[in-house]
């Protein structure tokens, strides 16, 4: 499976592709076409924010990269939880931003630390509110159903 980050610069990019072992190929300040040609053949984007900046013109970039390059799947990564206290209401005002750029089906959103590790492979305590699976376990879940 090939997996492409996508998002801003500075919304923890390459923090989290360290930590779940993925490439990480984007700054975030491509034009839209270079990221749809490099993006072509990606079958999952995560796509990651900062959960304290507003979103909807990247969720609207993004869109437009996945559709263009024809990426199957997406999951929308509401990045440094840590940094407003893990709170439900910040997360929930972050997504409807995000959602309010965002044509298509919404994307699967999952609240993490990137940084702290929150959510990636083991849900942690901090993040009680959130019972979809961890990130890790949605793109482990996606791996077994590919092969
Ligand atoms: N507090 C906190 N800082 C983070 C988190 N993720 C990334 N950062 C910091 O945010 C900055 C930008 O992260 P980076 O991964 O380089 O973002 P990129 O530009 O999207 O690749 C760095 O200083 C990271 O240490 C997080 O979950 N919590
Ligand atoms: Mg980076």
């Amino acid at each position: 499976m090939k997996t492409v980050l996508l998002g801003a610069p500075n919304a923890g990019k390459s923090t989290l592709a360290a930590r779940l072992g993925l490439p990480d190929r984007f700054g975030g300040a491509e034009s839209l076409a270079d990221l749809v040609y490099e993006c072509r053949g990606a079958d999952l984007a995560l796509i990651v924010f900062d959960v304290r900046v507003p979103a909807q013109v990247q969720a609207s970039r993004s869109e437009i990269v996945v559709r263009q390059a024809g990426i199957g799947r997406a999951i929308a990564v509401a990045n440094k939880m840590d940094l407003v206290g893990y709170e439900y209401e910040s997360f929930k005002a972050a997504r409807a931003v995000f959602l309010r750029g965002w044509a298509g089906t919404p994307p699967a959103f999952v609240p993490v630390s990137a940084r702290l590790g929150d959510m990636l492979e083991l849900p942690g305590d901090r993040i009680d509110w959130h019972y979809g699976p961890t990130l890790s376990a949605l793109l482990g879940l996606r791996e077994k159903v590919a092969a």
